[in-house]
């Protein structure tokens, strides 16, 4: 039995807005729920939506002795990841969504979107979610309001954002909002109209990931899983907040924000952007192989920045919890992330083992004997399957990282010294090589290539470019997005952070690491630390300035003198190619392309062709 419209307005709380319970009366109205739950973002809410879930077979409870309040989602094997070729901008021009992004229409999509969305919430109860990016009333926070069908979504959104009252509080004092639907697409009725039977993760083949930059709406039809379901995330604080930021004259991006300090006592902070998948959280959560360095995480995969009163520039994590990648989380790799998730998260698509616990390929070198994978199938070792799904997530609340920052919920951010760039790249890419400056920075940023990895569909190790590992995320013309970050390096003149490009992937001739990786990855970033305060000098080169032979700190680290020069080789021949390359990938862009990363691609190739006379 569908709700009376009439009705709806009695399910708000008493200071909702009339525009947004008319708006949530408009949504009730086209999916036709059975139910409506205003979320208050309680304890109770989830402990009531987490035991409903393990009834309706959704979630899974893992043993309370081992991981306590703890819970595993399986997935429907359609439904594991971001889908790229689903994500739609639908801005009036298609210039303004540009080569990299999938436009559509927004009159026609919103056609679409109204025939999709006709009931499909039969049989379900419908989430109204009030969600606050990043502390509730802070300057640069932003506040949003996600309608979804999932309780999956509701518990998820709970630790991710800062859900309930006081966002709703908020809202009802004034502060404007985005608007963002989700449904998974699967009414509990069949299309000829008898009931039909849920199942433990309803999603639909249909998918439609859909953001109208123009009027700041989000609209998800089809999946429930991380990026395309959570709507705060990918959506909000990355597309739509793109959008936002260009309006505004501030930058959110696909970065993790992290505090070092120095044995001086001196502190800094870094924000990085790596493709999906590319060591974001590892990053984040960093332990220095080098003595008396500390690193404290502010976030771990997207940074909302904008210059403050000092000039300087100011970086803050819109979020509330960290939504990672499980494969290759070991207490060797990253063991303050594997102690964050000892109690209280939920597990999508992890292998489950005979004793209620989890396991995922990297947690031990040694797998158990048996285990239920992640699609509910028993799995023993040699089986010829991977028990986890290689993009399996956690959902985990971010204080409980031994190494949150004190200061990550401080509303006015924290002043960032060092930005950098990344991606795997085999070859090519040095382990750490220093922009000549802002511009160059910004061509470094707008040219980065990575090998794809499962965060998304496609092909896994494919090269493909990832400009400042937005490509999925950026809600406008990628070339307009480059020409905005050149105008920000004029607000910020000489008070800009420094920009670095990293490479923590680069292989030998067997295919082997040539960089240990992880906690090591501190010895580039204090040589970039070092050039921060001009204590060194560095290496001119065709990437960018290098370490001078010696100056990377190596001491303790088992690593030869050919691996070494190895990480930092610059074949000109292959940069050449390179540059060709990235001639043809401005070209699809027309007269977008800022003059500025032009004149760029110039300087390089002059650099490449010095380095070639040298070698003759
Ligand atoms: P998203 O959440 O998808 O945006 O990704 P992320 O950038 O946060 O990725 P994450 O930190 O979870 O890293 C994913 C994979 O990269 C894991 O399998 C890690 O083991 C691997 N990885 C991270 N850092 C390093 C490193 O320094 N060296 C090597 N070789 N692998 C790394
Ligand atoms: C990514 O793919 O970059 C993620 C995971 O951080 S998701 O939230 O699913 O987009
Ligand atoms: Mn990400």
């Amino acid at each position: 039995m569908a709700l009376e419209v009439t009705t709806i307005a009695s399910t708000a709380p008493a200071n909702a807005p009339e525009e947004l319970v008319t708006w949530v009366a408009g949504v009730a109205e086209l999916t036709k729920p059975d139910a409506i739950h205003w979320c208050d973002g309680s304890e109770a809410e989830r402990d009531r939506l987490n035991a409903q879930m393990v009834a309706s077979g959704t979630f899974v409870q893992l043993n309370p002795e081992k991981r306590p309040n703890s819970y595993l989602a399986r997935s429907e094997p359609s439904d594991v990841a971001r889908v790229e070729s689903r994500t739609f901008i639908c801005s009036a021009d298609p210039d303004d969504a540009g080569p990299t992004n999938n436009w559509a229409d927004p009159v026609e999509m919103k056609k679409t979107l109204a025939w999709l969305f006709a009931g499909c919430m039969r049989g379900r109860t419908m989430y109204v979610i009030p969600f606050s990016m990043g502390p509730l009333g802070g300057e640069i926070s932003k506040l949003g309001i996600e309608i979804t069908d999932s309780p999956y979504v509701v518990v998820n959104m709970r630790m991710m954002t800062r859900i309930g009252k006081p966002a709703l509080d908020a809202i009802a004092a004034g502060g404007t909002w985005v608007p963002a639907v989700h449904s998974v697409g699967y009414p509990l009725v069949d299309p000829d109209g008898n009931a039909r039977a849920d199942v433990p993760w309803p999603c639909s083949d249909e998918k439609y990931i859909t953001h109208f930059p123009e009027t700041h709406e989000i609209w998800s039809y089809g999946s429930g899983y991380g990026g395309n379901a959570l709507l705060g995330k990918k959506c909000y604080a990355l597309r739509i907040a793109s959008v936002l930021a260009r309006e505004e004259g501030w930058l959110a991006e696909h970065m993790l924000i992290l505090r070092i300090t120095g044995p001086d006592g001196r502190e800094y902070h870094l924000t990085a952007a790596f493709p999906s998948a590319c060591g974001k959280t590892n990053l984040a959560m960093l332990r220095p192989t080098i003595p008396g360095w500390k690193v404290e995480t502010v976030g771990d995969d997207i940074a909302w920045m904008r210059p403050g009163a000092d000039g300087r520039l100011y970086a803050i994590n819109p979020e509330a919890g960290f939504f990672g990648v499980a494969p290759g989380t070991s207490e060797e790799t990253n063991p303050t992330c594997l102690h964050a998730l000892n109690h209280d998260v939920i597990f999508t698509n992890v292998a489950l083992t005979d004793d209620g616990d989890i396991w995922w390929e990297g947690l031990t070198d040694v797998p158990p004997d048996h285990l239920i994978d992640w699609q509910g199938l028993d799995w023993t070792p040699g089986c010829g399957r991977p028990a986890a799904h290689p993009n399996s997530r956690f959902t985990v609340h971010a204080s409980q990282a031994e190494s949150i920052s004190p200061d990550w919920e401080d509303p006015a951010g924290v002043p960032i010294d060092v930005i950098l760039f990344g991606g795997r790249r085999a070859r090519n890419i040095p382990l750490i090589s220093e922009s000549y400056d802002w511009e160059h920075g910004v061509f470094v940023g707008a040219t980065v290539s990575s090998e794809q990895t499962a965060a998304a569909e496609g092909t896994v190790g494919s090269l493909r470019r990832d400009p400042f590992a937005m490509l999925p995320f950026c809600g406008y013309n990628m070339a307009d997005y480059w020409a905005h970050w050149l105008k920000v390096g004029l607000v910020l003149g000489d008070k800009a952070p420094k920009i670095f490009q990293v490479n923590w992937f680069r292989k030998d001739a067997d295919g082997k690491w040539l960089w240990p990786g992880f906690g090591d990855n501190s010895r580039p970033i204090e040589w970039a630390l070092r050039r921060v305060n001009g204590e060194v000098e560095a290496v001119d080169a065709i990437s960018g300035r290098i370490p001078a032979p010696g100056d990377l700190n190596v001491e303790g680290l088992d690593i030869s003198e050919q691996q070494l020069s190895a990480l930092f080789e610059l074949d000109p021949d292959a940069w050449d190619r390179e540059a060709a390359l990235t001639e043809e990938y401005f070209a699809q862009f027309g007269d977008k392309v800022p003059e500025a990363l032009h004149q760029q691609l110039w300087y390089l190739r002059e650099r490449i062709a010095k380095a070639q006379d040298a070698a003759e």
